[in-house]
């Protein structure tokens, strides 16, 4: 049995705000497992950050006119409100520009040279003068020597699908100021000796029984079609410097090396894929330095026991290569013991409205614009209950309202409404009579505990479609019940027992509140207010715990009814749909 649990989620990229697409795709589904075993009052660390280097990255900050620097920065504190805004409990929400993602990538870089796993080798890059830059493959566009399509980029062509290199395409130019100014250039680069790893890979792949069969599959596949040497730096300014006068000294001091040629090239820098992920174990370091317990974060990363941290990542599936083969390599190339990951969550995709989000088009729903629309509730719950888990699925303003108006404000919404405002009416809010084993209903306990059992477990296998479909069945079971036992009728003959069924109902929106917490859980504290109950206890309840009708005692007083929800009309849905139906 694990004692602690490590989380982390893909580390969105800075060159802009996120769609509704990304939040699903890794780091709401993260923080819902971290706050349902925080709950259960497990040791939780979920970790996450932004992803800065890279091309994108430089290209954005220059569009933008300002210092990559300044971008960034700027960028790191728009995303992180974002999340705060949607209430994403990281432990720590970090940058990998920072100065200990430098040194860490760079210890990593060094273990792996040392052990024999880094090769050299030249390749052909183009140099594009107008630009002053090396042009990364998908930054080369040109003709596709198969199809003619004459936008395909220097890694893929998009029309006919087919892998290319950037020398094959025809009439080629820079996809960034469209000059035709590019020549081919030698330029030496780091390789990370992948076939030399590929049977400690493969061994560890493997042994992990417990992958579902998409990420399993998308990993078997990369080791099966043989591994290649992969290069792991790039020409660029902007990222973690390759320690080039390190690796001079160490090939000076290899005495029957023949290649005594130095490497003087400045600017090259690590490719981002390579310091990306040691992001992970560097942003934990820097939440350690934050909580002035610096060398805590070996507790999570070499622990003493590897089975005492359990490590889940989410991410979206086309993460899964660089999570279930290349940085696992890296460790384990690295000879050292750090905790590698137990289990992977690959999401597919949301689509919008049947086609793709897109930026440049301006298409879909950003997370801003969402909280600006909608608050952060109705989001989490429409898009956790849709989330996109062994499939792709779609968001639409259409089925976001269904949702929202059936799920949240009939469901969840119209159960706290009757009860509270029915108490209200009879008994002036007041609790007057104890429940005890004789007017407690047992069959209604357990209809509950069997929900909850249901979705303690699914959340346990990290399970979101079926956990919220048990969820909302929870729900339902309140109107159910309030109607089966219609209170208003009861109210006319027998005072008491219409007071012991709304009892009971106030008892079911505790144990909605402490259940919904993990997905809405500013929903959560408002039923708590009303039920007058300490916010404090949502946090530190367990689920399988929560059910117990005696929990508010005669003379409580509870608060006046509230909506929670506002339904979402035809006209908005439609207002909303053209709204964001992008330019094309
Ligand atoms: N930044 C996700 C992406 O932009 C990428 C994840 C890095 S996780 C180490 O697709
Ligand atoms: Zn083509």
């Amino acid at each position: 049995m694990p004692i602690r649990y490590l989380i982390t989620s893909a580390l969105p990229y800075i060159n802009g705000v996120k769609h509704l697409g990304n939040l699903i795709g890794s780091i709401l589904p993260a923080d819902v497992y971290a706050r349902f075993l925080r709950q259960s009052g497990k040791e939780v660390l979920y970790i996450c950050g932004t992803d800065e280097h890279g091309t994108p990255a430089e290209i954005a900050a220059e569009t933008a006119g300002i210092p990559i620097e300044v971008y960034c920065r700027q960028m790191y504190e728009i995303q992180k409100e974002i999340y705060e805004q949607f209430n994403i409990e990281f432990d720590f929400f970090g940058r990998t520009s920072s100065k200990s993602n430098h040194i860490f990538t760079t210890e990593i870089f060094k273990k792996l040279y040392e052990n024999g796993y880094i090769q050299e080798q030249y390749i052909d890059q183009y140099y594009s003068f107008d630009d002053k830059r090396f042009l990364p493959d998908r930054y080369v566009e040109g003709t596709c020597p198969h199809c003619g399509y004459t936008r395909a980029r220097g890694d893929q062509c998009e029309g006919c699908g087919v892998l290319l290199n950037p020398e094959e395409l025809v009439d080629p130019h820079s996809a960034i100021s469209k000059s035709k100014n590019i020549v081919l250039q030698k330029t030496k680069h780091f390789f990370l000796d992948m076939p030399k790893l590929e049977s400690k890979v493969a061994a560890w792949v493997e042994k992990k029984t417990n992958w579902s069969d998409t990420v399993k599959g998308i990993a078997r596949k990369w080791i099966k079609e043989g591994l290649r040497p992969r290069c792991i730096t790039r020409d660029l300014k902007w990222g973690i410097n390759v320690p080039l006068a390190w690796i001079n000294r160490q090939k000076k001091s290899i005495e029957e090396n023949n290649s005594k040629e130095e490497i003087s090239q400045e600017s090259k820098v690590f490719y981002v894929w390579f310091d990306a992920p040691n992001g992970y174990i560097s942003i934990t370091k820097d939440w350690a330095e934050n909580i002035n317990d610096p060398d805590i974060w070996e507790k999570w990363w070499l622990p003493e026991n590897e089975d005492d941290v359990f490590y889940a990542e989410f991410m979206a599936k086309d993460n899964v290569p660089f999570h279930s083969v290349f940085w696992p390599a890296m460790i384990l190339g690295t000879g050292e013991k750090f905790k590698k990951v137990n289990d992977i969550k690959g999401f597919h995709w949301l689509t919008y409205e049947h086609g793709k989000f897109s930026t440049s088009q301006q298409r879909g729903v950003f997370t801003d614009v969402a909280l600006n629309l909608y608050p952060a509730d109705y989001w989490r719950y429409y898009l956790l209950a849709n989330c996109p888990e062994t499939s792709d699925s779609d968001f639409s303003f259409a089925s976001f309202a269904a949702v929202v108006n059936k799920n949240l404000a009939d469901t969840l919404g119209n159960f706290l409404t009757r009860t509270v405002a029915l108490h209200k009416k009879y008994f002036d809010l007041k609790i007057n009579i104890e429940l005890s084993n004789k007017n407690i209903d047992f069959n209604l306990e357990k209809k509950v505990k069997d929900f909850i059992e249901k979705i303690n477990q699914s959340l346990l296998e990290r399970k979101f479609r079926v956990t919220m479909a048990e969820l909302r069945a929870l729900w339902v079971l309140g109107n159910e019940y309030i109607t089966q036992n219609a209170p208003w009728n009861s109210a006319k003959t027998n005072i008491e027992q219409c007071q012991i069924t709304l009892i009971h109902c106030i008892h079911l929106l505790r144990v909605f509140a402490i259940v919904s917490f993990p997905f809405i859980p500013k929903t959560s504290e408002k039923i708590f207010a009303v039920l007058d109950d300490e916010i404090e206890n949502l946090r530190t309840t367990k689920i399988t715990d929560c059910v117990n009708f005696r929990y508010f005692e005669k003379g409580h007083k509870i608060g006046e009814p509230i909506q929670l929800f506002h339904k979402i009309d035809e006209e908005t849905v439609k207002e909303l749909t053209a709204r964001f139906a992008g330019k094309d």
